[in-house]
């Protein structure tokens, strides 16, 4: 910073310099005549012209030397995925070319205004007109333009050579651009992302995602991006608004995000967040606290995070548009796929958009599966016989009613799958009610609600022999009758195991 600053003061002095000279130029033109300080300041410049010329190359030089470990493709920055190197090297072509012509035509330019500064009696040639030149000024851009147009478009068919192949073995994500952020959506277990509808985004559903299609379900739509290791990733890449772009600078991965249309990337990332980390580690830049002012804090290789950015200007935001990607290996992917909880599940499920309100989803019969066995195992453990109570939390009836509703039958299957299981085991089922309404009436239903299971359960071939039906009334509430949520918790249904 501070040789930044000394630079930028010599510069200005510099220039102040020049300026003085300039006037006493003029002064001194008044008392000598103009001509001769005419020739006198066309040297001076002229040899200025040479100084600079001198002074830019070798700063251009010096910076592109100086911060290369910075740079893309270079020393630590070498490709993270698989086509990069391809891309890479293109540049560097490129970069070869342009950097020859840079440096030919700026010595050119100063020193042709150096040696032709005017000069007494000199008069310049007159050229008209030169064949040999125009063809070679032509011929020689024209050829090398060529190749590089051809070894781009070469290098163009590798990396989007199978965008549009289907049936590829890759993986697909997805990524919209939105003033200002970006929305990941990942497929979830059944590797396919759900249908999209515009004119379906609400501030709960920001991606308009069709619920009553069934690959919606599981999409997740996680923080950052991680990705597995040497695994084929194809990015679909959309946009809700104006136009981004997705740019993973370190895959080189870059592709417009076009409201209206999706476009693909596919790339495979080939280094892991941590082997990257391992390559910075070896330069001293990166050796270099990662907050200047505190010495202590971690040096720049281990705070370094792979990222998305947007690189499309697209409004004030713009700079915020970023997110961390984190490359790790198959099993800790796996992990983290596991932690992951589908956005239809966490945010939709059973709310006023959720067209399947009042269906039960495969996900939740196995989950209240599940539930029910590891109950089931507890009661079998258990000692004393007010702990070998199973409470059925899915069965429910009709209002007022002994009828089954018809999701309880899932719940009921569960019991019917233990008693075939356990062939020795007995149970009771019991119906209890809250206070409200008469003792009677309350005993009466729920002895027509534990004889509705009791009908269910032997009209699946359990043997009446092992079931016993009882209704209690309101006579064994577990929680207070004085709250609704209290009551509540009272009218159940539940069994008990009488011996296994
Ligand atoms: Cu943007």
């Amino acid at each position: 910073m501070s040789t930044g600053l000394i630079i930028i003061g010599c510069l200005i002095l510099i220039v102040i310099v020049v300026v003085q000279i300039g006037k006493v130029t003029e002064l001194a033109a008044k008392i000598r005549g103009e001509e001769e300080v005419q020739l006198e300041s066309n040297r001076r410049n002229g040899l200025l012209m040479l100084v600079f010329m001198v002074v830019f190359l070798v700063y251009c030089v010096w910076s592109a030397m100086h911060y290369k470990n910075w740079m893309l493709g270079y020393g630590p920055h070498e490709a993270a995925s698989a086509h990069g190197g391809v891309l890479d090297s293109l540049f560097n072509v490129t970069l070869f070319f342009t950097g020859i012509v840079f440096i030919i035509t700026h010595i050119a330019l100063f020193w042709f205004a150096y040696k032709y500064h005017g000069r007494k009696g000199v008069i310049s040639t007159f050229i008209p007109h030169d064949n040999k030149l125009e063809i070679i000024w032509t011929a020689v851009p024209a050829v090398v333009m060529c190749f590089l147009v051809i070894r781009g478009l070469v290098a163009w068919n590798e990396v989007m050579g199978d965008v549009s192949d289907s049936g590829e073995d890759y993986m697909e994500i997805e990524a919209t651009g939105s003033q200002f952020l970006w929305y990941l959506r990942y497929p979830g277990p059944d590797g396919k992302l759900g249908a999209r509808d515009y004119k379906m985004i609400t501030g709960k559903n920001p991606l308009g995602q069709d619920w009553t299609d069934d690959k919606n379900l599981d999409d997740f739509q996680p923080n950052d991006i991680v990705l597995p290791v040497g695994k084929k990733i194809r990015v679909r890449i959309t946009a809700r608004d104006v136009l981004h772009n997705f740019f993973l600078p370190h895959f080189r991965v870059k592709m417009d995000a076009v409201p209206g249309m999706p476009t693909y990337f596919v790339f495979t990332p080939i280094k892991t967040t941590e082997e990257y980390r391992q390559e910075l580690r070896k330069y001293p830049e990166y050796q270099q606290p990662t907050d200047p002012k505190d010495p202590t804090s971690e040096p720049l290789w281990k705070t370094f995070n792979y990222e998305l950015a947007c690189a499309e200007l697209c409004g004030k935001g713009h700079f915020s548009m970023r997110k961390l990607v984190r490359i790790v290996s198959e099993d800790e992917y796996n992990a983290w796929l596991k932690e992951q909880q589908s956005y239809y599940m966490s945010s939709i499920r059973g709310s006023d958009e959720d067209p399947r309100k009042d269906e039960l989803l495969g996900i939740e019969i196995e989950q209240r599966k599940q539930d029910f066995n590891l109950a089931v195992e507890k009661a079998l453990a258990a000692e004393k016989a007010d702990e070998k109570i199973i409470r059925l939390n899915y069965v429910t009836f009709e209002t007022g009613s002994a009828n089954l509703t018809a999701l309880s039958k899932y719940e009921l299957d569960n019991i019917v799958a233990t008693l075939n299981k356990f062939p020795n085991m007995t149970i009771e089922v019991a119906g209890h009610t809250d206070n409200e309404g008469e003792d009677a009436a309350n005993l009466f239903l729920s002895d027509n609600r534990a004889k509705a299971v009791y009908n269910y359960l032997t009209g699946k071939g359990i043997l009446q022999s092992r079931l016993t039906a009882k209704g209690y009334g309101e006579n064994r509430p577990i929680d207070t009758n004085d709250t609704e949520e209290g009551r509540a918790k009272n009218r159940r249904t539940e069994f008990q195991i009488l011996t296994q």
